[in-house]
């Protein structure tokens, strides 16, 4: 009896493990002079997933090479993008962005992200987010296998 219970358990929590498909994130950037991009160099991200820059007028937001982003320069931007609202979908490796107003950048404007392979970010790949989330049914699941085993 309380074996079938463990195995009730398991089988209950094993599917949201390995059958869960996760879509590529979509994370919002409010690109002004106020945030604080270097959160961005520790976030867990994965090719396919998504930067959504939201800003006004005032900001553009310039991918440019590493160099140029060490540096503040904007004029050799591998693409600009103006217009407030700009979804970037991420390629594997570092990006790097900048604010092409004048001194934006030098103030702090600029981002950098690194994104592992795709399927880095599925449950076995370890993707922070994600992960949690994919384990959490074990961590209510084993308690209660526990229970049942033991009563
Ligand atoms: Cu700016």
């Amino acid at each position: 009896m309380a074996f079938a219970a463990v195995f009730l358990v398991i089988l209950m929590a094993t599917p949201s493990v390995f059958a869960m498909d996760y879509p590529p994130l979509n994370y919002p950037v409010y690109w002004n002079l106020a945030t604080n991009y270097t959160i961005w160099t520790t976030r867990s991200l994965s090719a396919g997933d998504k930067l959504t820059f939201i800003y006004d007028f005032t900001h553009t937001v310039e991918e440019v090479s590493k160099s140029d982003y060490e540096n503040c320069v904007s004029s050799n931007a591998l693409e600009t993008h103006t217009g407030g609202n700009t979804t970037i979908t991420l390629k594997e490796g570092p990006s790097y962005f900048i604010c092409g107003t004048p001194g934006h950048c030098a103030k702090g404007m600029k981002l950098q992200v690194t994104a592992k392979a795709p399927g880095m970010s599925t449950p076995t790949g370890g993707n922070g987010a994600v992960g949690l989330s994919s384990v959490a049914p074990l961590i209510i699941g084993l308690p209660l296998a526990l229970v049942a085993f033991l009563s």
